[in-house]
């Protein structure tokens, strides 16, 4: 293991005339290379070249890093430390990050190809979101329960669970890491984080500040690689008590087997196909701009993306003209620029596929009203794709049924409320939804019949940790952000005690 320095400053186009700058794993506190020696590269995809190498982790190494997190768990430095000093640690570790909001969004949007506005906002937020988990660690407790009898006890313990792996994709990273590491160490938990391939740079420049903040070594462990080479080795490791997963609903598919079959816990949060149900009398400005800021804003990528339009006949066409206005004058470009509203997909693979899925939409019979086609930005190598809308869309095509991840959005005509609930629900999927309506009790009669787990009402892609955040259906298992988040990282026990000196009862006999 080599000594700790800060994990190289993101730069664009690094490459040009020297080595790519260099990340490894962060393990036990310190940063370890690779037990094989071999790296991936991560590209830029704006420039669509490579701009620093990380470590590609083997079983080995996700064993290594297992073992620091098993063993911090067990070490009294963090296993006896008081909740409301893990509360200050977490309170600590805020403080640092409010300092690197700027070097994070900019490593992140290097990255993912986000707009750098974007991460700023979101980055922005995560001292918010560990304040609040710092204030969850202070008020864990158990509770005392009433007993059989006046003189029985009966309380509750919560207690961490031990080692956490955390794996995260690359479309918000550092939030989705955060939504998962911060309830787990305020319970008192040691975690790897197994960051996505595509976006590895923002969690090692956070990790050192952990240190910094004064977590035991191994508290924190970062192993970067592949999903089926370091991801399944964490996931297999039996020391692992929890595996918490945000990513494609295929994937969780795989780790839920793989841990149920070991009666490891999970917290999935997945993939989704998140409708508009806009109803007569509602503001369709305000539901247009919803619609774009659900399906264009991060380019589409996102779990939440709202991406089919449920909408009377009589309406269709007035509302997807006041969207297509909207969609072609969103400003496409380079991520960094200011003025830039719709930044580049994240990996050309990622391009491939919504170009795949608008072919098919085509195909099955919907009609593209704007976009529909990548855009070429001079002095950019990057994977633009249009903000693209379709009309006549049908609830069965597998354009509206299937997650595309990308700036792609399909209207489709309803005659009533109770066909748009009905089409709403019919999908894998249960994420989130939004609903456009002017009418008071139309608004909660219907997101009460909603197969979501956020329902937005005349507004979209809100969020706060104190919210809880959870996925129906083939959207995932469990909750995340919230108090309730706590209950996936403890496990609760109920002890019980006889007050009365001596007192023996009849043994034969149940005590209740
Ligand atoms: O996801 P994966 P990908 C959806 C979205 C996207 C598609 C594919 O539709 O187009 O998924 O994206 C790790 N054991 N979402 O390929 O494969 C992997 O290394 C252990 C929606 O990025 O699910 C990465 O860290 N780990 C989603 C993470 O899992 C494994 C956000 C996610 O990768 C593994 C991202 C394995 N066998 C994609 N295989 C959302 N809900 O927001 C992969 N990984």
């Amino acid at each position: 293991m080599t000594a700790l320095p800060a994990a190289p400053l993101p730069q664009r186009r690094a490459h040009e005339g020297g080595p790519l700058p260099r990340y490894e794993h962060f393990v036990a506190g310190s940063w370890m290379p690779p037990g094989g020696g071999r790296y991936l590269e991560s590209t830029d995809p704006t420039s669509a070249q490579p701009w620093y190498e990380f470590a590609r982790g083997d079983e080995d190494d996700a064993r290594l890093a297992v073992g620091a997190a098993y063993e911090a768990f067990h070490d009294s430095s963090w296993r006896d430390l008081p909740q409301s000093r893990r509360s200050s640690l977490l309170r600590r570790l805020a403080g640092l990050v409010h300092e690197h909001v700027e070097d994070l969004a900019l490593t992140e949007t290097l990255d993912n190809g986000k707009l750098l506005s974007e991460m700023r906002g979101q980055l922005a937020s995560l001292p918010a979101h560990l304040h609040y988990y710092a204030g969850l660690a202070e008020q864990l407790c158990g509770e005392t329960v009433p007993g059989p009898h006046p003189a029985i006890l009966n309380y509750t313990l919560r207690e961490p669970l031990g080692v956490v792996v955390a794996i995260t994709p690359w479309n918000s990273p550092l939030l989705l890491t955060t939504s998962k590491i911060g309830p787990a160490l305020a319970a008192g938990n040691t975690v790897v984080v197994k960051p996505s391939e595509h976006t590895s740079a923002s969690v090692l420049r956070l990790a050192p500040l952990f240190e910094e903040a004064g977590f035991p070594p191994g508290v924190f462990n970062v192993v970067t690689g592949l999903g089926r080479e370091v991801g399944q080795a964490l996931v297999e490791d039996s020391r692992v008590a929890k595996v918490s997963f945000t990513g494609s609903t295929h994937t969780g598919s795989e780790l839920a087997a793989s841990c149920g079959a070991r009666f490891v816990r999970t917290t999935l949060e997945l993939g989704g196909k998140s409708p508009h149900l806009v109803f007569p009398g509602a503001d369709l400005d305000q539901a247009a701009v919803g619609i774009v800021a659900g399906v264009f804003a991060a380019a589409g990528q996102s779990c939440v993306a709202g991406s089919r339009v449920l909408v009377p006949r009589s309406l269709h066409d007035e509302l997807a003209e006041r969207v297509v206005e909207r969609a072609r004058s969103i400003r496409i470009g380079d991520p960094l620029e200011p003025a830039t509203q719709l930044g580049q997909l994240a990996t050309a693979q990622q391009l491939a596929r919504v170009e795949e899925y608008v072919a098919l939409g085509v195909a099955e019979g919907a009609r593209v009203l704007t976009g529909g086609d990548r855009r070429s930005i001079a002095g950019l190598a990057g994977y633009f794709m249009e903000p693209t809308v379709f009309v006549g869309g049908d609830n069965r095509m597998r354009l509206c049924q299937e997650e595309i991840f990308g700036p792609v959005v399909t209207f489709i005509s309803v005659d009533s409320e109770d066909e748009a609930i009905d089409l709403a629900n019919h999908t894998r999927y249960g994420l989130a939804a939004g609903v456009w309506t002017a009418d008071l009790s139309r608004a909660h009669r219907v997101a009460a019949r909603l197969d979501a787990g956020t329902v937005w009402i005349n507004t979209y892609r809100c969020t706060s940790p104190m919210s809880p955040r959870s996925g129906f259906k083939d959207s995932g298992i469990g909750i995340e952000h919230s108090a309730h988040s706590m209950a996936e990282y403890t496990r609760l026990k109920s002890v019980w005690v006889e007050t009365r000196e001596g007192f023996a009862d009849d043994p034969f006999v149940l005590r209740t």
